[in-house]
C-alpha cells in the first residue's frame, strides 16, 4: 500500500508516534510519504519505501497569517497524483484532518478516491481543538474522516465528550519498538552526569505549561533532601526560564541538569532511576512509556490515558495533579531502597513490553482496509 502521513515534525508525541509507525510499516513492506514542513526529528533515513515531501508556504508580506492548510492540501494532492498514493493518515487533527479533506474533495473532483484516517493524540482535542474559535472546524473535520483513531480509551472518552461525534473511535495505544531496546548499550556514561551514589531523576518533555514543570522541580527539591540525587531535565519550551529560576531560588541549581533537546533520549533514559511526569493532562504520556522502557519507574499525575500505561504501585505511582508531596513522597519510596527500585525497574518493562509495536502496527494495517471499504 502507498502510505502519505501528514504530521508534526518536531520534537512532540504525535510527530514522534507518526514517524515510527511510518519506518515501521515500510519495514512491512508498504510505501510511505511524509508530508510535511520539516523533516521529521526521528527520521534519519530516506529510501525506496521511505520518501519526504516538503510543503513550501510561500511568505507574502501583506498576509499576517500565511495560509499553511492551503499549502499542505495543495501539496497532498499533486504527491497523491504523482505517487498514485492510496490512502492518507494525517496524525494531530489541528490542521491535518481539515487540510486533508479538502485535499480529499479536490481529488474526488478529479476522479480520484482517496480514504483518510484521522489520529487523534491529545491536545488537538483537550487543549486547543476544543476552543471556540477552532471546534466547529475541527468537529467537521473529524466527523468527515473516513476513520478516526485515539490514542488511549480516555482521549476517546474525552474526544465524544467534547465533540459532536457522529461515528466511531478506535483506540490504538502509543507504542514501542521494544527490539530496539536490547541496545545493551556499553557507553551508559552515568558517571559524567551523577556520582555513584547519586540516583537519576529525569524529565523529557517540550516544557509546555500543561506538563507542571515547577511541580517538577518542587519534587525534586524534596527528593534530594532525603538523599543524594540529580534531575536532568530534557527538551525545549517556553517554562524552561522559570524552572531554572526556581531551581536557583530553592538552592538546588548545582543538582538540576538542563540538557537542551536530545535525539539520544534512549541513552539517557538507560541510566536514569526515575522519571516525573506529572501533568496536568496528557492523553497519553508516550515519555512514560519510553522511560518504562528504559526500566525506568514513572512517578506522574493520575489524568488523562496515563494509568492506561503507568500502573499504580508496579511501574511506579500515580497521583492527583499537583499533589506534589505525595508525588515526592513516593519517589523516595522507590528511590531509597536498591531492593524496591530494582524491582520497579524491572516492573516498569514488563509494563512497557506490552504496547510493543508489533501488536500494534498490524492493527493500523485492518484500520486502513476498513478505510478502503468506508472511503
Ligand atoms: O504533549 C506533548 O508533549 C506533545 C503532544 C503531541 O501532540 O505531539 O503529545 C500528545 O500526543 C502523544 C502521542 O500520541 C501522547 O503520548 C501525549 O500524551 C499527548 N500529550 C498530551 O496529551 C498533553
Amino acid at each position: 500500500m502507498k502510505i502519505a502521513i501528514v504530521c508534526y515534525p518536531t520534537f512532540g508525541g504525535s510527530g514522534v508516534v507518526a514517524t515510527e509507525l511510518g519506518i515501521a510499516l515500510a519495514n512491512r513492506g508498504h510505501e510511505v510519504h511524509f508530508i510535511t514542513y520539516k523533516q521529521p526529528v526521528r527520521l534519519a533515513m530516506l529510501n525506496s519505501k521511505i520518501h519526504f515531501h516538503e510543503v513550501h508556504v510561500p511568505q507574502y508580506p501583506l498576509f499576517k497569517y500565511q495560509p499553511y492548510e492551503l499549502a499542505l492540501s495543495s501539496k497532498l494532492v499533486d504527491m497523491v497524483k504523482l505517487y498514485k498514493i492510496d490512502l492518507l493518515h494525517v496524525h494531530y487533527a489541528i490542521p491535518h484532518a481539515y487540510a486533508g479533506y479538502m485535499a480529499k474533495k479536490m481529488l474526488e473532483d478529479q476522479g480520484i478516491t482517496i480514504p483518510m484516517v484521522t489520529t487523534l493524540h491529545g491536545t488537538d482535542i483537550t487543549l486547543v481543538g476544543n476552543h471556540p474559535d477552532y471546534k466547529t472546524a475541527v468537529s467537521f473535520s473529524i466527523n468527515k474522516s473516513d476513520v478516526v483513531t485515539a490514542v488511549s480509551q480516555s482521549l476517546k472518552r474525552d474526544t465524544l465528550r467534547l465533540f459532536d461525534i457522529k461515528q466511531d473511535i478506535e483506540v490504538v495505544p502509543n507504542f514501542i519498538d521494544a527490539g530496539k531496546y536490547n541496545h545493551g548499550f556499553t557507553d551508559c556514561q552515568r558517571d559524567m552526569l551523577a556520582g555513584e551514589e547519586e540516583r537519576i531523576v529525569t524529565h523529557i518533555s517540550n516544557f509546555r505549561k500543561v506538563k507542571r514543570i515547577s511541580d517538577i522541580i518542587r519534587i525534586f527539591y524534596r527528593i534530594q533532601q532525603e538523599l543524594p540525587a540529580r534531575l536532568m531535565m530534557v527538551g525545549e519550551g517556553p517554562e524552561k526560564e522559570g524552572a531554572e529560576k526556581l531551581s536557583e531560588e530553592l538552592g538546588i541549581a548545582d543538582k538540576v541538569i538542563f540538557l537542551g533537546n536530545s535525539e539520544e533520549i534512549d541513552k539517557l533514559l538507560c541510566f536514569s532511576d526515575l522519571f516525573l511526569l506529572p501533568s496536568e493532562t496528557e492523553s497519553f504520556g508516550l515519555a512514560a512509556l519510553e522511560a518504562m522502557i528504559n526500566k525506568t519507574p514513572v512517578i506522574s499525575s493520575n489524568t488523562g490515558g496515563i494509568p492506561e500505561v503507568n500502573i499504580n504501585g508496579i511501574s511506579g505511582y500515580l497521583s492527583d495533579v499537583g499533589n506534589v508531596e505525595e508525588m515526592a513522597n513516593n519517589a523516595i519510596k522507590i528511590l531509597k531502597d536498591p531492593a524496591v527500585l530494582e524491582k520497579f525497574k524491572s516492573n516498569a518493562l514488563t509494563e512497557a513490553k506490552k504496547f510493543d509495536i508489533s501488536h500494534i502496527v498490524p492493527i493500523y494495517e485492518e484500520i486502513y482496509q476498513k478505510a478502503f471499504q468506508l472511503a
